[in-house]
């Protein structure tokens, strides 16, 4: 059982009024709102032991790093990585895809295939267009079937030894399904082929064990985890950081410069080129400890319930066609109602201060796959409340009678 009251307590912005409304914030797929702790940590930096990092013979520059590197140990033991080194600071789960697309694109060679899947977001899609432009290796796209389950079928007639990488999703953030990672990591490894992982959707959610997984690399971001904008990690095993060149270079990534010849850094570093986001760094430990607290699965569970409570309520409003009907799903529920555009049915939840994300959700290939222009989707945190989702309905109720 988890304590609502004591978790809302925690977010300050959950008491404002949106048109005196209170706030019904239903769009943590875009990004999740912050606890106390986050940012007391913000302040308590810049007040106390403003510094830059790694570079100290003084107090506040120690400080600085030390509470930085304890943040990266506090990733090590989330993810439950092998070293604290194969866990890279980056600006979020699009840069940590970037490093490793950017990367990869010298390991690939013409005739090399990569396969991505139908319900990628653009940011496991683009890096890796780009890395096939670059290399002459091809992009192979995993089918999916109505309800946004992957082809695990198609998916095995496309692995090859040309294959060199599988990059996906954990959990889809426009469809909620959660993807078999285990299954198709221990396939893909079958040939040889490397995989990332996408799991800004996926960790504030469920439990994460990279060991378990085996994946090669995951990529996240903190502001979808309760931390702040501007972070994001990428886990790497050991050996493939090793094989990769760096991606951005300058200050901090370097062991000797010489005009004639330059070392890199022992990783992590040789990955955090320049002065990186100390404060945003440090406060992602709050995040952490603010989900180890209420505990993973205890989360799971709670959501899981709003999931069921909310796609049960949906289905019964007339015209209303929920997209993403997997067996396996996170709390995100996509939706779109008959003759009406999503943006319209978000600008009026506004009015009643109800805070939903319309579009594309920077998915596009799977708004072509179900021939939409767009959906309306609620996602859930952990301090969304089944009150809210009664709110919700019957706000929404309004507003599919006023756009009739
Ligand atoms: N991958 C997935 C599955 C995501 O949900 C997002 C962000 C990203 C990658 C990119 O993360 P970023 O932090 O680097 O931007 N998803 C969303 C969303 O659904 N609405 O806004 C951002």
């Amino acid at each position: 059982m988890i304590d609502i009251n004591h978790i809302r307590a925690q977010f300050p912005i959950l008491d404002r009024e949106v048109y005196r409304k209170p706030l019904v914030y239903f769009d943590n797929g875009a990004t999740v709102q912050k606890p106390q702790s986050v940012i007391d940590s913000f302040e308590g930096y810049y007040r106390h032991y403003n510094a830059n990092v790694h570079r100290g013979v003084h107090t506040l520059s120690n400080e600085a790093t030390d509470a930085m590197e304890q943040s990266r140990k506090a990733f090590q033991t989330f993810l439950n990585a092998s070293h604290d080194h194969e866990i890279i600071f980056t600006r979020g789960t699009t840069e940590s895809i970037n490093l490793v697309a950017h990367g990869f694109a010298q390991l690939l060679q013409e005739g090399d295939e990569v396969i991505i899947s139908q319900m990628e977001h653009h940011s496991n899609i683009v890096p890796w267009q780009l890395a096939c432009e670059r290399s002459g290796a091809v992009l192979k796209v995993i089918d999916m079937d109505s309800r946004g389950v992957l082809d695990l079928e198609h998916f095995d007639s496309l692995l090859s030894e040309r294959t060199k990488m599988v990059a996906l999703v954990h959990v889809s953030n426009t469809l909620g399904t959660i993807n078999p990672v285990k299954t198709i990591i221990d396939k893909a490894h079958q040939y040889g082929a490397a995989v990332l992982i996408d799991g800004a959707q996926a960790v504030a959610h469920a439990p994460v064990d990279v060991q378990a997984l085996d994946c090669d690399f995951y990529a996240l971001s903190l502001h979808k985890m309760y931390g702040p904008t501007g972070v994001g990690i990428l886990y790497g095993k050991e050996t493939w950081l090793d094989r990769l060149p760096p991606y951005q270079s300058g200050g901090e990534m370097i062991k000797t410069v010489r005009f004639d010849q330059t070392t890199y850094a022992d990783l992590p570093f040789k990955f955090e080129a320049g002065t990186p986001h100390i404060a945003g760094n440090i406060a992602s430990k709050q995040a952490i400890d603010f989900i180890n607290e209420i505990g993973l699965d205890a989360i799971a569970r709670y959501e899981n319930e709003l999931l069921d409570y909310a796609t049960e309520k949906l289905s019964d409003i007339k015209g209303l066609k929920i997209i993403g009907t997997a067996p396996e799903k996170s709390a995100v529920i996509s939706f779109v109602v008959e003759g009406l555009h999503p943006y319209d049915i978000g600008s009026i939840l506004d009015k009643y201060g109800i805070a939903v994300r319309t579009g594309h959700h920077c998915t596009q290939p799977l708004m072509q796959f179900y021939d939409i222009p767009g959906t309306v989707r609620l996602s859930f945190a952990v301090y969304n409340t089944k009150a809210e989702i009664d709110v919700f309905t019957t706000h929404l109720q309004k507003t599919l009678q006023m756009l009739s």
